[in-house]
C-alpha cells in the first residue's frame, strides 16, 4: 500500500514535513508554531499557491488526541492531495487560488509518540502534574471556553483533565497564540478527531446556539449529504452539546469565540467497530470522506463576500 494509506511514526511524520517543504519550496513553508512539553517542535505547513493579496485562510489541526491515529493520517493525505491536484482538478484549483491552508499534522507529538512506544490508547499530552503521579492534560479541555465546567474534570488522573488553568499546556498555547495573531486572515478553523463519524459545530461548551448556527448547520448538513451520496456512509451533524455531550475548553469553541465564525470539529471513521484501532485498509475511505466535507465547506465559505 502507498505511503498515505499507512500509519506513520512521529519520526516519519517529521521527515515527511521536511520533505514536503523541500519538494515544494515556492508553495509550502514549514512554520514553527511552538513546541510540546517534551520540547518537540510543532510544525504547521502553510500552503499558499499564489501571491494574491487578502486571501482567506483555513486552519486544520490533527492529532490533538494521541490515540486517534486516523487524524494525523488525514492531515498528511490532505496536504498531499491539495498539492497533487492543484491545476488538475477544477475544484481544488479554485479553492487554492482563493484560500491558503495552515495544516498542523500532529498537535500532541509527545502523546502520539507514547501511543507508538508505550500505550496505544493514550489520549492526553505528557506533562507531569503537581502533587500526583498522573500525567497529562486533555488538550481539548484546556482552551479558554467555559474552561473546566461540566464535561471536563479537575482531576489530573482523569482522561478529560482540563489542566491547572486555561492554556496551561505549551501545545494549546502555541495553537491559541498562532490563531490570535492570524485571526484577520483565518476564516475557517477545523480540528480532526476520531471516532464516531460526526461533523460538529459550536457550541460544545454551552447549550446556547451559535449566532450563525443555521449557516453552519446548513454547511455540515450539505457535507454529510454529499458523503452519503458519494460514499454511502452516515455522518451525524450539529452542535456538539446537542449531538455528543457538553465538553468545555475545546479548541473549536475557543476559535469561534475568537472570531473565526466557521469553526468545526470532525470525528472521522468509524462508528465503533474498530474505534481508535481503525485498520490501515480503512484510511483511504475515511480520508476521502473527510476531504469531501472540507471541500464542501471551503467552497461555501469562498462564496461569502
Ligand atoms: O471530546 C472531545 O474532545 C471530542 N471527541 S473525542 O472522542 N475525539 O475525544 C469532541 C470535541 C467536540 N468539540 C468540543 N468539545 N469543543
Ligand atoms: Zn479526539
Amino acid at each position: 500500500s502507498t505511503f498515505y494509506y499507512r500509519y506513520h511514526t512521529l519520526e516519519d511524520i517529521y521527515d515527511w514535513i521536511n520533505r514536503t517543504a523541500n519538494d515544494y519550496p515556492d508553495k509550502v513553508k514549514a512554520i514553527l508554531v511552538g513546541s510540546s512539553y517534551e520540547k518537540r517542535p510543532l510544525y504547521a505547513l502553510k500552503l499558499s499557491l499564489n501571491n494574491r493579496p487578502n486571501k482567506k485562510a483555513m486552519w486544520i489541526d490533527c492529532g490533538i488526541h494521541a490515540r486517534e491515529w486516523i487524524s494525523p493520517a488525514f492531515c498528511l493525505f490532505f496536504v498531499h492531495y491539495l498539492l497533487s491536484f492543484y491545476n488538475v482538478n477544477t475544484e481544488i484549483t479554485q479553492i487554492l487560488d482563493n484560500m491558503d491552508f495552515y495544516v498542523l499534522p500532529v498537535m500532541n507529538p509527545d502523546g502520539y509518540k507514547y501511543t507508538w512506544t508505550n500505550s496505544r490508547m493514550w489520549r492526553k499530552n505528557r506533562s507531569p502534574q503537581n502533587g500526583t503521579s498522573c500525567i497529562g492534560v486533555d488538550l481539548n479541555r484546556n482552551f479558554d471556553a467555559n474552561w473546566c465546567t461540566t464535561g471536563a474534570s479537575p482531576d489530573p488522573c482523569n482522561e478529560i483533565y482540563c489542566g491547572p488553568f486555561p492554556e496551561s499546556e505549551p501545545e494549546s498555547q502555541a495553537v491559541a497564540n498562532f490563531l490570535r495573531s492570524h485571526k484577520e486572515s483565518i476564516q475557517i478553523y477545523l480540528s480532526i478527531h476520531s471516532y464516531s463519524q460526526m461533523l460538529i459545530i459550536p457550541f460544545s461548551c454551552t447549550t446556547d446556539e451559535a449566532e450563525n448556527h443555521s449557516e453552519l448547520y446548513e454547511m455540515v448538513k450539505t457535507a454529510a449529504d454529499q458523503i452519503r451520496r458519494y460514499y454511502r456512509n452516515t455522518y451525524t451533524y450539529g452542535a456538539g452539546a446537542q449531538i455528543i455531550y457538553l465538553a468545555p475548553g475545546g479548541s473549536d469553541d475557543w476559535a469561534y469565540n475568537l472570531g473565526i465564525k466557521y469553526s468545526f470539529t470532525f470525528e472521522l471513521q468509524d462508528r465503533g467497530r474498530y474505534g481508535f484501532l481503525l485498520p490501515p485498509s480503512h484510511i483511504q475511505g475515511a480520508c476521502n470522506e473527510a476531504l469531501l466535507a472540507v471541500k464542501t465547506i471551503a467552497m461555501k465559505v469562498m462564496e461569502k463576500p
